[in-house]
């Protein structure tokens, strides 16, 4: 009787420590991750208007709050650098080679809505308001040629929904044509008309999507949970338990895509 309940119980032990050798393959997942409502997205940043300026994108969604960074290089250094999160568009960005009703054939702002949409959330610095109505705030925005920047910003669920679901595009403006070192020149910009185009036209563009792999933001603190839950056995149930709960975020995420 009670040998055979011994074997239940190594044959359920047996059965909790399966999870455990697949552990290392969601080390990726941060151990402080809400798997059920946060959502990982990068963008490459391409150029724009042969303006040479590239860089990269990292937005995290959590509610409605969305934390975003950006390392950007090869901007106009000295001068502002409006950047947003379009949405409403094809999710995409322009050909950098595409033409524009701008100086010289370039691409203002507006000729490029059909692939990145409008201005949903503008990326100002503190304190600088983030609506859309803040787009072109330009005191609040970068203003050097290479820049890291990174805010924690509030807004609306619809916003918060779309970002997650891959379809906002950044786009950082700002494009010295002319070579001049300076936003100057005679056409004027599509979106305010007091300043010149080079202020406002776009330089940068990346579709934020869905993350492949961790970033540095939340990476670091996954490595210690495995060598703990193998030390532990309180640990190994937690850590199946983990695992369980991580396959149902999967399965959410999942749904959540195809939708
Ligand atoms: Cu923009």
């Amino acid at each position: 009787m009670r040998t055979s309940r011994i074997a239940t119980l190594a044959a359920s032990a047996a059965l909790v420590g399966l999870p455990l050798a697949a552990a290392p393959a969601s080390a990726g997942i941060p151990a402080n991750a809400d798997a059920h409502d946060s959502n990982e997205l990068t963008a490459e940043l391409m150029q724009l208007n042969d303006s040479g300026a590239s860089g990269t994108a990292w937005a995290m969604v959590d509610g409605n709050q969305v934390e975003i960074s950006l390392e950007t290089e090869g901007l106009l250094d000295g001068a502002p650098h409006a950047q947003h999160i379009h949405i409403g568009g094809q999710n995409v960005c322009p050909a950098n080679d595409q033409e524009g009703s701008g100086f010289e054939g370039a691409l203002q702002t507006s000729d490029g809505a059909d692939e990145y949409g409008a201005i949903a959330v503008s990326l100002t610095k503190e304190p600088g308001m983030t609506g859309a109505e803040h787009g072109l705030d330009v005191d609040n925005f970068p203003a050097e040629g290479s820049y890291s920047y990174s805010r924690t910003i509030e807004v609306s669920e619809e916003v918060a929904q779309q970002i997650a679901d891959g379809d906002g595009v950044v786009v950082v403006h700002g494009v010295d044509h002319d070579g001049s070192g300076t936003y100057d020149g005679d056409t004027k910009s599509d979106l305010d008309p007091e300043l010149p185009s080079e202020a406002t036209d776009p330089a940068a563009c990346g579709e934020l999507n869905a993350a492949q792999m961790s970033m540095p933001h939340g990476g670091t603190e996954a490595g210690g949970t495995d060598t703990a839950g193998i030390e532990y056995p309180g640990a190994v149930v937690l850590g199946a338990l983990a695992m369980g709960l991580g396959g149902i975020g999967l399965v959410a995420a999942r749904r959540r895509t195809t939708n």
